[in-house]
């Protein structure tokens, strides 16, 4: 039986993907903000409802040009060996060594909230006659790396729409499997589980928001979120909620994991935005683990407003400052 390190915070889990002096610069930013209004002005902020999203629907024909890049892709071995599933421990290096004991089937979703038409569905219903599809999308930690990987999914709203949505339904929450038996992670405390993720409903509806099913042309192994978890390419890592066993829709913005654990570090949007720091550390740029390069020497790259997606996903947040709405 393995045993798990105990939880760590995330800013020491940060240290080992940042050298020495960029780290040393951050507790120095840390200290400096520590002691600034910023920090209280930020936490303010969860209280009120953002405003209402323009009605600028995105077609599926204009989000096409983001469902592929030419980018080297990150090696298979390093997508499934270098991840962030707290479930399986705070490690990188912990789900794929612990999460072999997932159970991925018979795999069933509860869907309930604001829709016509709820139930417990099994993974087979809920993506039947959907054709799978493949995205190459990148997808940036808000920890500072970021990885281009061979997806394959059905887009989210198209399963959504399955259960006729309310005009009520203004969010779309999400919740994963929490089992102590199949997830060691879960026994520690790290963060207050289940794992919960939300979108705004034009965000889940977006044509680039994928439910993924596999990658790199093979069943998503447990470590990256199997039989099905969301690929949100515009925002951090941590919206791309894994191994999905619930939705909602709901009238109101939903609580999620890592807002609840620090609301003045993650905000409900995590839009990826070099212009807006994270408290502890900056967001301009990134490591980009790709190629034949070992992750240890992988190449720090400029990091782009809504990662690269503007062109398909800005138009959704037309009016809104994102200083506030982060
Ligand atoms: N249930 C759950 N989903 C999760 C996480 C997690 O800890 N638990 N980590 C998130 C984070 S921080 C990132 S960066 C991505 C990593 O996905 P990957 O390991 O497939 O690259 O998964 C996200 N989804
Ligand atoms: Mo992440």
């Amino acid at each position: 039986m393995r045993t798990l390190r105990p939880f760590r915070p995330p800013a020491v889990a940060a240290s080992e993907i940042t050298d020495e002096a960029v780290y040393r610069d951050r507790r120095r930013l840390l200290a400096a903000l520590a002691a600034s209004p910023v920090l209280g002005a930020l936490s303010g902020c969860a209280e009120a409802e953002p405003p209402p999203p323009p009605r600028t629907p995105v077609s599926t024909a204009d989000a096409r040009a983001g469902f592929r890049t030419g980018e080297p892709l990150t090696r298979y071995e390093d997508v499934t060996s270098y991840n962030n599933f707290y479930e399986f421990g705070t490690g990188k290096d912990d789900p794929s060594k612990a999460a072999k004991t997932l159970r991925t089937s018979p795999w069933t979703v509860a869907v309930d909230g604001e829709c016509a038409r709820p139930g417990r569905i099994g993974l087979e219903d809920l993506v039947r006659g959907l054709a799978p599809q493949e995205r190459i999308y990148r997808l940036r930690c808000v920890e500072g790396w970021s990885m281009v990987i061979p997806w394959q999914g059905v887009p989210l709203g198209e399963v959504l729409r399955r259960f006729e949505p309310t005009a009520k339904a203004k969010y779309v929450a999400f919740t994963t499997l929490a089992d102590p038996q199949q997830m060691p992670g879960v026994r520690y405390r790290s963060i207050d589980w289940p794992y919960r993720e939300g979108l705004r409903i034009d965000e889940a509806m977006h044509p680039l928001t994928l439910l993924a099913t596999g990658l790199y042309g093979k069943p998503l192994p447990q470590q990256n979120g199997a039989p099905l978890r969301l690929v949100v390419p515009w925002k951090y890592g941590f919206k791309s909620i894994k191994s999905i066993v619930a939705i909602r829709f709901a009238e109101k913005m939903p609580a999620t994991a890592w807002n609840a654990l620090q609301p003045s570090e993650y905000g409900f949007f995590s839009n990826v935005n070099p212009d807006v720091d994270h408290p502890r550390w900056s967001q301009k740029t990134e490591r980009r683990i790709a190629g034949q390069a070992s992750k240890l020497f992988a190449e720090r790259i400029p990091t782009r407003p809504f990662n690269g997606y503007a062109e398909q996903v800005a138009s959704m947040y037309a009016g809104m400052d994102l200083r506030k709405w982060f």
